[in-house]
């Protein structure tokens, strides 16, 4: 039995997986225990201060079993888990993984808006914050989120608290009675860019997780030597599972924590601890080659630098491996699944210019048009994929599955690609209502029904411009009432409807109508060709 509303495969291919030997039948608390046995005193991970090696890792996930138990927490139980890149977040999955409880991971940029809709629609238990991070108060957030959601019985705050249950005190020297947990079932949900209303939550099992962590360590030749910087928000799937924190802690290799990716705490962490691969969305890999041109540090130990999230320029990407010495890695990838790979011994052209290509022999690869037909090799068309680790269906969405999946399973990206003769793929474009900002992704529906929500907005259309840095920004055009706000107000009001920062429009103008599509729809088209032009870019 699998978590009630999460669609999986069906048994003819839950078969053919098994066969192939993708499926392991490991789940991630069985993991963990092998890997304590396997690499017992070696380091599992580090935030370059305090250092935890496997046997202690394990028995700190089964003391705070114990204590999450003894909280209440249950089998299928859900947890939203909102921590930053510290040892705790480990700790914390792996404890609810042992319990077969499942994770959501809400990113620390979400604020009430996202929070409570994450709380309320996976009815969760309880809530795991920091008690502050990034100047900004986690428990008062949680205090504003448990007066609305029904469910919500725990806040576990990693840091102070008077109110609060603090997770610290949850590490208990107590046997826990550990639930029957099958390889595929629910490992945990995480959360989809969404371009369609609010992020959908995506059902991950252990087999197929486990599996993607198996392929990219093959692949991106990881092992015990391993040494993984992680700056990129852990709860996300490129840096937990491309090879990530997890692929790294699967191979018996070092994570090293880093709250930050800025050149001045990244650096001394790469050349302290010797970090040999680490994975950047492309405004971060600009930062980090203007920044090696005067640093200090000691970087020659890095062999691998992943770059993700959003396309990243071949003008850019060509810069990588003369500035670090090492190689680029293209990773091309999305929480519902799919993930693709540059090699690490392909050609320069390709490893510069293509996305790279689908990770598994058993990922399968559908490019078509409008009217779902395949289009010939090497012509655009939107990417529809199907695979051994590509979910069946979003968590409790049944509508919107039969437009978000094909109905013999395929799951439709919105990402407009070409793939060549030899299966590599390059993003050429997308065509889903979603801005994708440096790797952040935002859905334009979601922000324009907060704006809608203003008692002056009469409509309004949120589309991406572009920009230089982090490749498009959001601007959001405006049709008012009355003429009397500023654009100013309005981001200021989204701010207040507890918005995460990053889905704040950057730019607002205020029209008096919105450009049409023949079928008398609003033409985003149009839109973003008149920002476009009108910021001359
Ligand atoms: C990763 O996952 P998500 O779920 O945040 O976003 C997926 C979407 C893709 O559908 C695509 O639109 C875009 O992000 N994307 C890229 C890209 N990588 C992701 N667009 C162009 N070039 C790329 N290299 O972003 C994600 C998950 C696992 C590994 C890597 C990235």
């Amino acid at each position: 039995m699998v978590l009630a509303g999460c669609p999986t495969w069906p048994d003819e291919f839950a078969t053919f997986y098994r066969e192939k030997g993708c499926w392991q039948g490991k789940t991630f608390g069985q993991l963990l225990q092998e890997n304590a046995n396997k690499y017992g005193n070696q380091i599992a991970m580090t935030d370059g201060e305090t250092e935890v090696s496997y046997s202690d890792f394990n028995a700190n996930v089964d003391q705070l079993a114990a204590g999450l138990q003894r909280l209440g927490i249950q089998k299928e139980d859900r947890v939203v888990v909102q921590l930053p890149n510290q040892l705790a977040f480990f700790d914390v999955v792996f404890a609810l993984f042992r319990l077969g409880a499942i994770p959501v991971y809400a990113l620390p940029a979400h604020r009430y808006s996202e929070i409570s809709y994450f709380c309320e629609f996976a009815e969760a238990k309880a809530y795991i914050i920091p008690d502050t991070y990034g100047g900004f108060n986690y428990t008062a957030l949680a205090n504003d989120v448990q007066k609305s959601v029904n469910s919500l019985e725990h806040i576990i705050v990693h840091g102070e608290t008077n109110e609060y249950t603090s997770l610290s005190e949850l590490y208990l020297q107590a046997e826990f009675k550990e639930p029957e947990i099958k390889a595929s079932e629910i490992a945990f949900l995480q959360l989809s860019g969404g371009s369609t209303g609010l992020s959908k939550l995506i059902p991950r099992t252990h087999d197929d997780y486990i599996y993607t962590l198996h392929l990219s360590n093959q692949i991106c030749r990881i092992n015990e030597n391993s040494v993984f910087l992680a700056v990129l928000p852990i709860a996300h799937n490129f840096p937990m599972s491309s090879p990530g924190v997890l692929g790294i802690l699967y191979a018996g290799g070092k994570v090293v924590l880093s709250l930050g990716s800025s050149p001045d705490k990244a650096f001394p962490l790469i050349e302290k601890e010797q970090v040999n691969i680490t994975a950047l969305v492309p405004p971060i890999a600009l930062i980090w080659l203007e920044a090696i041109k005067s640093h200090e540090d000691d970087l020659t130990s890095l062999q691998v630098i992943q770059v993700g999230g959003a396309k990243f320029s071949a003008e850019v990407a060509k810069r990588i491996q003369p500035a670090f010495d090492c190689k680029l890695q293209q990773v091309f990838g999305m929480a519902e699944g799919l993930v693709n790979y540059t090699r690490l011994d392909d050609p320069d052209e390709i490893i510069v210019h293509t996305q790279g290509k689908p990770m598994s022999a058993y990922d399968e690869i559908r490019i078509v048009d409008e009217e779902d037909t395949i289009v010939p090799i090497g012509e655009v068309g939107e990417l529809l994929t199907r695979g051994p680790y590509t979910i069946r269906g979003y968590y409790m969405a049944p509508v919107h599955n039969r437009k978000a999946f094909t109905s013999d399973g395929f799951y439709r990206t919105g990402d407009l690609v070409s793939v060549n003769e030899h299966g590599y793929i390059t993003v050429e474009g997308r065509d889903k209502d979603q801005i994708n900002r440096g790797g952040e992704k935002i859905a334009a529906e979601e922000v324009e029904n907060h704006l809608l929500a203003h008692a002056n907005v009469f409509d309004a259309a949120i589309v991406a411009m572009p920009d230089k840095f982090l490749g498009e920004r959001t601007c959001a055009f405006l049709i008012l009432k009355s003429p009397s706000e500023k654009p100013a107000d309005f981001r200021n009001f989204l701010r207040e409807k507890g918005l995460a920062a990053y889905k704040i429009p950057d730019r607002v103008e205020i029209v008096e109508a919105f450009p049409q599509t023949p079928f008398g729809k609003v033409s985003k088209k149009t839109l973003r060709q008149q920002i476009a032009q009108k910021i001359n870019i």
